[in-house]
């Protein structure tokens, strides 16, 4: 099932999600839900708060290198913790939540996690390059913050206003 994205500036977006508790089948109905909304906004990552749900869950699911969006390369995410994290990178990062807005950000370019997997299996791993701002980008929802945050205060004038503009034109 297609769920609604909650996009900015809904007060949602601002949650603290919660520690997943119980594996169940309802829990991979939401992933499920999450995948196939994920596809159907052609995003690349997909945090659960972003579908309402406050709950520490997130997917990734990268092109590869020939330029497919392969269901077998997917991550599902639950109680994601960063270990440790070393270097810098730059990107420019979009998200579902605020569409059409692209702007370049900072984060670490590796990162050592450990998460559990939909069976609640414990697994720890290390991303680098896109898959490390992805899940980065990713688990500041779970926090409640966006991409946008990280901007400097005069990009994030620039955007409000644009962003106010938008929505006013959109009504
Ligand atoms: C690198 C940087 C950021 C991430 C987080 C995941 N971000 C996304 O998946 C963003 C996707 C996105 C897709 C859009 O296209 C549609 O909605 C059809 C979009 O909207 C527009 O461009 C109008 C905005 C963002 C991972 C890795
Ligand atoms: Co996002």
């Amino acid at each position: 099932m297609i769920r609604k994205i909650f996009t900015y500036p809904d007060k949602i977006l601002r949650e603290v999600s919660k520690d997943v508790e119980v594996f169940d089948e309802s829990l991979h109905r939401l992933l499920d839900d999450m995948y196939e909304t994920m596809m159907e906004y052609q995003g690349i990552g997909l945090a659960a708060i972003q579908v309402g749900v406050t709950q520490n869950i997130l997917i990734i699911n990268l092109v590869n290198e020939n330029g497919e969006q392969d269901k077998s390369d997917l991550y599902e995410i639950i109680n994601p913790v960063i270990l440790e994290k070393d270097g810098a990178i730059v990107y420019q990062e979009g998200c579902l939540s605020v569409p059409g807005y692209y702007d370049d950000v900072q984060r670490a370019e590796h990162i050592k996690v450990t998460y559990q997997n939909r069976e609640g299996k414990t697994i720890n791993r290390e991303f680098r390059g896109l898959m490390a701002i992805a899940v980065q980008h990713e688990m500041d929802h779970l926090q409640g913050h966006l991409f946008i945050e990280k901007l400097s205060y005069l990009k994030r004038k620039k955007f409000e206003k644009e962003w106010k503009k938008k929505l006013k034109n959109s009504k």
